[in-house]
C-alpha cells in the first residue's frame, strides 16, 4: 500500500458492536426485533409516530451510555495523524467516532443527537426524548422527528462523498453488511475508478467479492492493526 494519499473510510454498525450497540441484521439485531417498514420508513412514521419515536428514544438513551471502543480510537488516531485527505463516512447515527476524537466524519444516515423540525426545517442538537412531542426550539411547532435517514429518503451529503471517492487512492469498508444502498455501491464505484479497496468485517459481507482484499475478525482488533500499517508505511 504505497503511494496512498487520499482515503475514504466507510463505517457501519459493526464498528460500534463491541461498544454494546446493536447491529441491524445480525441474529438478535434490531431488525429481528422490529419491522423495518414500521420504524425506518417515512410511511411507518406517518402511520404510528409514537411507535417510531419510542424506538428512537430508547436507542438514543442507550447510545448516550456507550463508549468508543479501540476501533473508534484507532480511526481517530488515523484522523489526527494522516496528512493526506481522509473522509470517514459513517452510516451510524451514534456519535462514537466524534467521542473518540475523530473530526473528519460525515454522517450519511444522520444522527440520533439532532432533532429535525419538519415544519421549519431547523436541526437542533437533542439528547432528550421526543415521545411527548416537544415544541421545536426555533418555530415551536410540535413537528420534531429524529434527524436520521429512513428507507426511501436521500442520504446526506452524497455529492461530498462521491467527490471524495473520486479523489481517493484507497476505499476501506468497516463493519457493514453491504445490504443498504447507496453505501453498498461505493466499493463498485471505487473499483470503476481503479481505487484500491479493503474490507474489514467480522465475516465476509454481501459485497465481499468486490473488494481487492477482505480481512475477517472483530473491528477492535482489525482496525488498530490496519491503522498501524497505514501510519507506519503509508505515504504521508
Ligand atoms: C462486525 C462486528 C465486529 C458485527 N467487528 N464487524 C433495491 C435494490 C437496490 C436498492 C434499493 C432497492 N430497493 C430500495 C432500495 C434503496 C434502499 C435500499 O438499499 N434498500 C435495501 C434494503 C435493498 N436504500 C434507501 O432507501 C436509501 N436511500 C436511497 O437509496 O435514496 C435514493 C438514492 C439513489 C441514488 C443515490 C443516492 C440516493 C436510504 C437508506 C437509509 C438506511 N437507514 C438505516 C436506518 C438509519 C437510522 C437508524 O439507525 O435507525 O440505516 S437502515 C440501517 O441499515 C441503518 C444502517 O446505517 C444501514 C446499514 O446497516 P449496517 O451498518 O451495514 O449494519 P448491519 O447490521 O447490516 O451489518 C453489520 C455488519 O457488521 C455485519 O456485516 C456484521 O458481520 C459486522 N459486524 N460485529 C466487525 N465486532
Amino acid at each position: 500500500m504505497t503511494d496512498i494519499r487520499n482515503i475514504v473510510v466507510l463505517t457501519g454498525a459493526g464498528i460500534s458492536a463491541e461498544s454494546g450497540i446493536d447491529t441491524f441484521r445480525s441474529d438478535g439485531g434490531l431488525w429481528e426485533q422490529h419491522r423495518i417498514e414500521d420504524v425506518a420508513t417515512p410511511e411507518g412514521f406517518a402511520r404510528d409516530p409514537e411507535l417510531v419515536l419510542r424506538f428512537y428514544d430508547m436507542r438514543r438513551e442507550a447510545i448516550l451510555q456507550k463508549r468508543p471502543n479501540p476501533a473508534h480510537d484507532a480511526i481517530a488516531r488515523l484522523d489526527a495523524e494522516w496528512q493526506g485527505e481522509l473522509l470517514i463516512v459513517t452510516q451510524n447515527v451514534d456519535d462514537l467516532h466524534e467521542r473518540a476524537g475523530a473530526r473528519r466524519v460525515l454522517h450519511m444516515h444522520g444522527t440520533h443527537l439532532n432533532a429535525w423540525c419538519t415544519s421549519c426545517d431547523a436541526r437542533t442538537p437533542w439528547t432528550g426524548p421526543m415521545i411527548d412531542r416537544p415544541p421545536c426550539p426555533v418555530c415551536e411547532a410540535r413537528s420534531l422527528r429524529p434527524d436520521v435517514v429512513w428507507f426511501g429518503e436521500m442520504p446526506y451529503e452524497m455529492e461530498r462523498i462521491y467527490s471524495a471517492i473520486h479523489r481517493a487512492d484507497l476505499f476501506v469498508s468497516i463493519g457493514t453488511s453491504g445490504a443498504v444502498y447507496p453505501a453498498a455501491g461505493f466499493v463498485r464505484d471505487a473499483r470503476q475508478l481503479n481505487i484500491e479497496t479493503l474490507e474489514l468485517n467480522l465475516e465476509r459481507s454481501q459485497g465481499s467479492q468486490w473488494f481487492h482484499r477482505s480481512r475477517q475478525g472483530p473491528a477492535s482488533q482489525l482496525v488498530p492493526d490496519w491503522v498501524d500499517e497505514m501510519l507506519g508505511t503509508g505515504t504521508r
